[in-house]
């Protein structure tokens, strides 16, 4: 997407503090936030009142609401190009997630595979409204910025296509207020499978100790549970969709993903070797993606009122804009201005 009379498009994403960030999250959306952060006027937000849509102990959360946007740092992401905040820090999210809430349809909402899912593991009973809503809260993230593009993983795809019909649902009742935003997939690694269970996504809460390799594990404990990945009984390398191979599959696209090498490229690299060789060819470049980003990040975490200082700045620019489109859909819906 080229600039539009020398204005860069907008880029908008999230992450949830929700417990520890994993490869997924970074391979998924992470790595991309930093490849196009000079070519767009990039917003990246650690999105705190979704990671409330699922139970969360408030020290817990606060911490990891620090960690994730030191993350965003120590992964290569300059707070001086992009604008990095922290979501309940711009009430605009809260209100305007109400009004498209009121406007979204439960049928829309019961369709959302990531409702299915998670409420799937949890009685009716202790099942938030607020899991249902998620993808209100999201609709509003992104239509707030008037986010041209959304970088995140394949995951995210159908409440992008949801922003976009809540979008025009509003735009066509109350005018045009909201540009339709597009999403933006990594070409390799926007879906990373769980190591232990390569038919499930790798998340950052589930449970399982060899599930995830996260991005602040020790470097001999991330290539433990590479080398424990679950594989098959075949011997011969390559991409696959079957089932069944889903596990070396999930290596090579982790591979792929860290090396951005062609996948003909690397199923010639690996012919005659072993699945011993693909998995500590694979722990090798996982570990020397960590080893810097951990190196940063515990540089961070000790720089006394940096991080701080970014939020700050972050709260101030994204709230100015927030702020401004939540007052035009205001006034669109029929709200009363304060005198
Ligand atoms: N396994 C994954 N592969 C590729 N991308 C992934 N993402 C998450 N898991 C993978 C992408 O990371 C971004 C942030 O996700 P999120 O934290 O907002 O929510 P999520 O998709 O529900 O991620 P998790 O890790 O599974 O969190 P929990 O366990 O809390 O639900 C998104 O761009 C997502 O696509």
């Amino acid at each position: 997407m080229a600039a539009v009379n020398g204005k860069k498009p907008r880029v908008l994403s999230g992450i949830q503090p929700s417990g520890n960030l994993t490869i997924g999250n970074y391979l998924g959306a992470l790595k991309q936030w930093v490849e196009v952060q000079h070519d767009y006027d990039c917003f990246y937000c650690v999105v705190d009142l979704h990671a409330i849509t699922t139970a969360q102990d408030p020290a817990d959360l606060r911490q990891k609401t620090r960690e994730s946007a030191a993350m965003y740092i120590a992964a290569g992401l300059d707070p001086e190009i992009s604008t990095i905040f922290v979501q309940s820090h711009v009430p605009a999210h809260s209100e305007l997630a109400w009004m498209l809430t009121c406007m979204a349809p439960l049928g829309w909402l019961h369709r959302m595979t990531q409702f299915k899912d998670k409420s799937a593991k949890q009685t009716q009973e202790s099942i938030g409204a607020g899991l249902l809503n998620y993808p209100s809260l999201m609709a509003a993230d992104i239509l707030l910025y008037h986010a041209d593009l959304v970088p995140v993983g394949d995951d995210q795809n159908q409440h992008l296509e949801f922003t976009r019909d809540l979008a025009q649902r509003f735009n066509h009742l109350y005018g045009e207020t909201f540009t339709l935003p597009s999403v933006m997939n990594p070409q390799a690694g926007a879906r990373v499978m769980g190591l232990d269970n390569p038919t499930a996504k790798m998340s950052k809460s589930e449970a399982a100790e060899n599930h995830a390799v996260f991005l602040l594990d020790s470097l001999p404990a991330a290539r433990k549970k590479i080398m424990r990945a679950v594989t098959d009984s075949h011997r011969e390398i390559r991409f696959s969709k079957e089932r069944e191979r889903a596990g070396v599959n999930n290596l090579l696209t982790i591979y792929q993903a860290i090396t951005n090498e062609s996948s003909d490229a690397i199923e010639a690299d690996f012919a005659d070797m072993g699945y011993g060789n693909l998995k500590r060819a694979v722990a090798d470049c996982v570990a020397s993606t960590l080893e810097p980003l951990q190196a940063r990040y515990y540089e961070l975490m000790t720089e006394a009122g940096y991080l701080d200082s970014v939020l700050k700045l972050g709260r101030e620019k994204a709230g100015a804009i927030a702020e401004a489109t939540l007052k035009l859909a205001q006034e669109r819906m029929g709200f009363l201005a304060p005198s």
